[in-house]
C-alpha cells in the first residue's frame, strides 16, 4: 500500500462520492473529454494525477484546465499543463488512463503506488497545482470534484477562476519561471494583458490603423477576455467588434459559431454578416484556436485557416530575421496530415522553409517545433503558435544592428517574442500576430489569401460503434487497421485528380474523421462521401449513412 502523503482515507471517501461509471476512459488528443455527466470521477482522479506530477517535478506548479474546447456545450473535459506551459508529458498518459479506469479504492491506491514507483516520486515534496475553467454550465461541479482529488493528495491548489485555456498555460509558465532569468511574465490575468498589449503597441507604432475587425467568440470565454484586453488598447490603434459573446444563455456555446464550425462548414458563423473587404475571425470555445475569413466582391466566402496563418507567420518572421541581420536563426514549420497540399507546396517551394509532419495534437506539434530556432506550428483547424528557442531569444536580445533598419527589425522581433504566447496556441495572441503582419504589409485578407490557392477540401465525421479499431501509422496518414481498409481508400483516391484522403479516430469526439482533398469542389465532395461511406460500412456505422 502507498506510503505517500496522499491521504488514503480521503481517497477512499472521495471515491465513494465520485464513483467511476461503466465507461472506457482514454487520454485523448488533449486530455479526457466526453459528456460532462460522465466526468465526475475523472476530475477527482485528475486532481491526484496533477499532484503526483507536481511531486515528481519537485513541487513545480502544474495546471489543470476544465474545458471541452470546440465540443458541444454538454461535453466537458480536462487538459493538464506541465511546468513550462506545455501539455502533460506523454509518458504519463498511459498510467493516467489506468487510474481513470480504476473502479474500487484498492485498485486506485495500487495504480497510485505504481505511478509513485515508476517515476520514483519523492513523497516529501509538496504538490502545487493551479486550475481554471471555461464557461460551461458543468464546470462548477467538476471543479468541486477536482478539488476533492487535490485535497486528498495534499496538494496546495489555487483556483484561477474563469480563464481561456492559453491564459492558464501562460499562468503556469509565469509561476514556474518567476524570479529566474527566464521569467515569462507576471502570473496574473492582468500581467497577461499587459505583456501582450505592450508588445502589440510596439509593433503597431507609427502604423496606420486598419478598419475594425469582427471577432466571433463562439459565445465562450474568449468574449469576456477579449473585452478585457480591449481596455489596454487605444481604439485609434486597433479596434475589434465582438460577435457571439453570449456566455449566459444555455446552449449557445459553439453553436453554429466558433473556429471549428467555420473551418468544418466553410461558412460564416451565426451572427456575422460578411461585407466584402472586411476582416473576420473566429475563436473556439476556450479561445485556443483561430481562423480568419472574408467575402470577396461577389460575396463568396473564403477561409484563411491555420495553414494560411502558418504561411503568413513564417513569411513575416523569415523576412524580419533577414532584415535584422540575424539570419543564422533558422525557421521551420510543423504541420499535420490535415494541412492543405497547396500550403505545404507554398512553404517548401516558395518560402523554402523546412516542413515536418507529425500526428494531430498540439502536444506533438509543440515538441517538433522545439527542434527549430523558430518553430512555427499550426494545425489546419487554427491551433498553433510560434516557438523561439532559448538561443534564438538570446540572439534577438543581444544582437546590435549595424543600421537603423536592422535595429528596427530587431526591436520588432523582440516584441514578437513577447506578443506570441509561446506556451500553446492562443487565439487572442495569434490574432494580434496576424493583425500586426497585415498592418505592416498593408494587406487585406484577400491580399493575404493570394499567397496560394487551397485545394478544395472537406472534413467529415462518421460515428461508428467502436472508433478505437481505427489504427494509423505515418503521422496518421495511413490506416493499418481495420485490415485492408487503407487499400480500399487508395483505390478510391486513385480515381480523383490530385486526390488525397485519410481517416483517423478523433481523440476529442466519439467519431472517425475523414479528410479529403481533390482538384475540384465536386470531386472533393464525391471523394469525401465515398471514403466516409466506406468507413461507415466497414467500421460499423451508427445512425444515418454519411452525407456531405
Ligand atoms: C484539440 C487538440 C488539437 C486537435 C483537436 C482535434 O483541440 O488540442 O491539437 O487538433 O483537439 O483533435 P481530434 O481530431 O483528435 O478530435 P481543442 O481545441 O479541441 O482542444
Amino acid at each position: 500500500m502507498t506510503q505517500m502523503i496522499l491521504d488514503q482515507q480521503r481517497i477512499r471517501a472521495a471515491n465513494e462520492i465520485h464513483p467511476t461509471p461503466d465507461v472506457k476512459f482514454a487520454y485523448g488528443t488533449a486530455g479526457f473529454r466526453m459528456q460532462a455527466d460522465k466526468l465526475d470521477s475523472i476530475m477527482f482522479k485528475v486532481g491526484i494525477i496533477a499532484a503526483l506530477r507536481s511531486l515528481k517535478l519537485n513541487g513545480a506548479t502544474i495546471g489543470v484546465m476544465i474545458t471541452a474546447s470546440h465540443n458541444p456545450e454538454e461535453d466537458n473535459g480536462v487538459k493538464l499543463v506541465d511546468p513550462r506551459g506545455e501539455m502533460l508529458e506523454q509518458s504519463w498518459e498511459g498510467l493516467s488512463t489506468e487510474l481513470a479506469n480504476a473502479r474500487d479504492a484498492d485498485t486506485i491506491l495500487s495504480v497510485i503506488d505504481s505511478i509513485v514507483a515508476k517515476y520514483n516520486i519523492n513523497v516529501d515534496n509538496k504538490a502545487n497545482v493551479i486550475y481554471a475553467y471555461d464557461t460551461r454550465p458543468s464546470c462548477p461541479a467538476l471543479v468541486a470534484s477536482l478539488k476533492d482529488g487535490l485535497d486528498a493528495a495534499g496538494a496546495d491548489s489555487t483556483d484561477f477562476g474563469l480563464k481561456t485555456t492559453p491564459q492558464l498555460h501562460y499562468l503556469v509558465k509565469c509561476i514556474n519561471t518567476k524570479g529566474t532569468n527566464d521569467a515569462y511574465g507576471e502570473p496574473t490575468e492582468e500581467g497577461y494583458y499587459v505583456k501582450l498589449s505592450e508588445a502589440f503597441k510596439t509593433l503597431m507604432k507609427g502604423k496606420p490603423a486598419m478598419p475594425t475587425i469582427s471577432v466571433d467568440c463562439a459565445n465562450g470565454v474568449g468574449a469576456p477576455k477579449l473585452k478585457e484586453f480591449l481596455k489596454y488598447i487605444d481604439s485609434n490603434v486597433w479596434s475589434a467588434n465582438i460577435v457571439n459573446d453570449d456566455i449566459k444563455t444555455p446552449g449557445k456555446l459553439n453553436y453554429n459559431a466558433g473556429a471549428d464550425y467555420v473551418k468544418v462548414q466553410q461558412k460564416a458563423p451565426l451572427g456575422a454578416v460578411l461585407n466584402a473587404g472586411d476582416r473576420y475571425c473566429s475563436f473556439d470555445g476556450d479561445a485556443d484556436r483561430l481562423v480568419y475569413y472574408y467575402a470577396d466582391d461577389a460575396g463568396v466566402f473564403h477561409l484563411l485557416d491555420g495553414d494560411k496563418i502558418a504561411g503568413l507567420a513564417a513569411m513575416f518572421i523569415m523576412d524580419l530575421v533577414k532584415t535584422a541581420g540575424v539570419d543564422s536563426i533558422n525557421v521551420g514549420v510543423v504541420q499535420t496530415a490535415y494541412a492543405n497540399g497547396s500550403s505545404t507546396k507554398y512553404l517548401t517551394g516558395q518560402l523554402k522553409v523546412p516542413v515536418s509532419f507529425v500526428s494531430t495534437g498540439v502536444k506533438h506539434l509543440h515538441h517538433e517545433a522545439e527542434k527549430y530556432d523558430v518553430g512555427v506550428y499550426f494545425e489546419a483547424n487554427g491551433h498553433g503558435t510560434v516557438l523561439f528557442s532559448p538561443e534564438a531569444l538570446n540572439t534577438i536580445k543581444t544582437s546590435e544592428g549595424r543600421t537603423p533598419a536592422q535595429n528596427t527589425a530587431l526591436t520588432q522581433l523582440q516584441a514578437l517574442t513577447e506578443l506570441i504566447n509561446q506556451t500553446v496556441g492562443d487565439a487572442l495572441s495569434d490574432m494580434l500576430l496576424v493583425e500586426v503582419i497585415l498592418t505592416h504589409r498593408h494587406w487585406t485578407c484577400q491580399e493575404w489569401d493570394q499567397a496560394y490557392t487551397d485545394l478544395p477540401n472537406r472534413l467529415a465525421k462518421v460515428v461508428v460503434a467502436d472508433r478505437t479499431i481505427f489504427k494509423t501509422t505515418d503521422a496518421e496518414r495511413r490506416l493499418v487497421e481495420p485490415q485492408g481498409l487503407q487499400q480500399e481508400i487508395d483505390t478510391i483516391v486513385s480515381k480523383y485528380s490530385n486526390g488525397r484522403s485519410f481517416v483517423r479516430a478523433s481523440g476529442t469526439e466519439d467519431a472517425v474523421r475523414v479528410y479529403a482533398e481533390a482538384a475540384t469542389r465536386t470531386e472533393t465532395d464525391s471523394l469525401a462521401l465515398a471514403v466516409a461511406q466506406l468507413v461507415y460500412d466497414r467500421g460499423g456505422g451508427v445512425g444515418s449513412a454519411p452525407s456531405i
